[in-house]
């Protein structure tokens, strides 16, 4: 990769990995877009508003910065899909067809982020394999196997240059995600520095994969880099760092704020989701095929997220 688009940069991931990028390839190498204007993304390097659904803004961009390589972050999550399903069909399978025509268009490379809820009720819930029975039961689950095949179909069928891989949620101490049913995970920590109280909205003893945000960061260079010649899968890699339920959480998160209080009012479209993912996923392909290996587990996760959550609220950030 050397001049790079993002496009949703202004999300959870794309904030951090716009960052990240500039550090790893120049300022000037990555071009961060969003729908909206993100004053911030332009500060170390350009910022364009670009709707990823308008093809013609869209390739007119790729053409003017002479992109070769494109992150396609562009997605309504999973709870907030099930509010209007028309629209997460049309917002995340837009951006991706958009996506993958420019990229065979202009020959770029093209990263488009899968993720856990890929899968469904009827997937084998532990250590659920890299190539297994995927059913999901959310639109946004449906947007995302959907896009693993074209994503696959475009690199046999045009040798576009396609990579994925499966997040599980993300957790960071930036920018909060919005919309899916993992944000809990995140969402508890601002709530910890502000009230001292969590409403968690899945049930104590539900397991998800979690990944502390460093480590996907890492997973996308990682990936995007690797050689092509080890890759037998390319969408999409399941990858993970640790798994826990809320309980497991609160226990660590204890740790270092002994008085958080927590208590449980069950948002039925959140807990349906979360019972219908893994309760684990086996990343083994990922770690063969491109040498994937995460780096932060639960217990200084939570010690760094701590430490940046107090101080974004001791410099009055939150
Ligand atoms: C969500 O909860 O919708 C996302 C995801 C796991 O893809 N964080």
């Amino acid at each position: 990769m050397k001049r790079i688009l993002i496009v949703g940069a202004g999300g959870q991931i794309g904030s951090e990995l716009t960052a990240y990028l500039r550090k790893i390839y120049g300022g000037a190498n990555v071009i961060a877009t969003d729908v909206r204007e993100c004053r911030s993304l332009g500060d170390d390097g350009p910022f364009a508003v670009l709707n990823a659904l308008d093809p013609h803004s869209y390739g007119y961009t790729v053409n003017k910065y002479k992109v070769d390589a494109i992150f396609n972050l562009v997605a309504l999550l999973s709870a907030v899909g099930e509010k209007d399903p028309q629209l997460a069909w049309n917002i995340n399978m837009g951006a991706l067809m958009n996506s993958l025509d420019i990229a065979r268009q202009y020959g770029c490379a093209l990263f488009t982020p899968s993720s856990i809820g890929a899968f469904g009720p009827s997937s084998p819930k532990d250590n659920t394999p890299q190539d297994t029975l995927m059913r999901p039961n959310t639109i946004y689950g449906v947007c995302k196997v959907t896009g693993e095949l074209l994503s696959d179909y475009y690199f046999h069928k045009y040798g576009v240059d396609t990579r994925s891989v499966r997040f599980p949620g993300i957790i960071s101490s930036e920018t909060l995600p919005g919309g899916g049913t993992t944000d809990y995970a995140v969402e508890i920590f601002y709530d910890a520095v502000k009230t001292g109280r969590f409403v968690c909205p899945v049930s104590p003893d539900v397991y998800m994969d979690m990944m502390y945000m460093p480590d996907a960061l890492a997973a996308c260079v990682q990936l995007m880099e690797a050689d092509p010649g080890r890759l037998v899968h390319r969408n999409s890699f399941n990858i993970t760092a640790m798994s826990f339920t809320p309980e497991i959480l609160l226990a660590e998160i204890r740790r270092h704020w002994p008085d958080l209080r927590m208590e449980y009012m069950i948002d039925p479209v959140k807990e349906t989701i979360a019972r219908s993912w893994p309760n684990s996923l086996d990343d083994s392909a990922a770690r063969e095929e491109w040498g994937w290996k995460p780096e932060w587990k639960l217990p200084e996760t939570v010690a760094d997220m701590v430490r940046k959550i107090a101080a974004r609220r001791e410099a009055g950030e939150i």
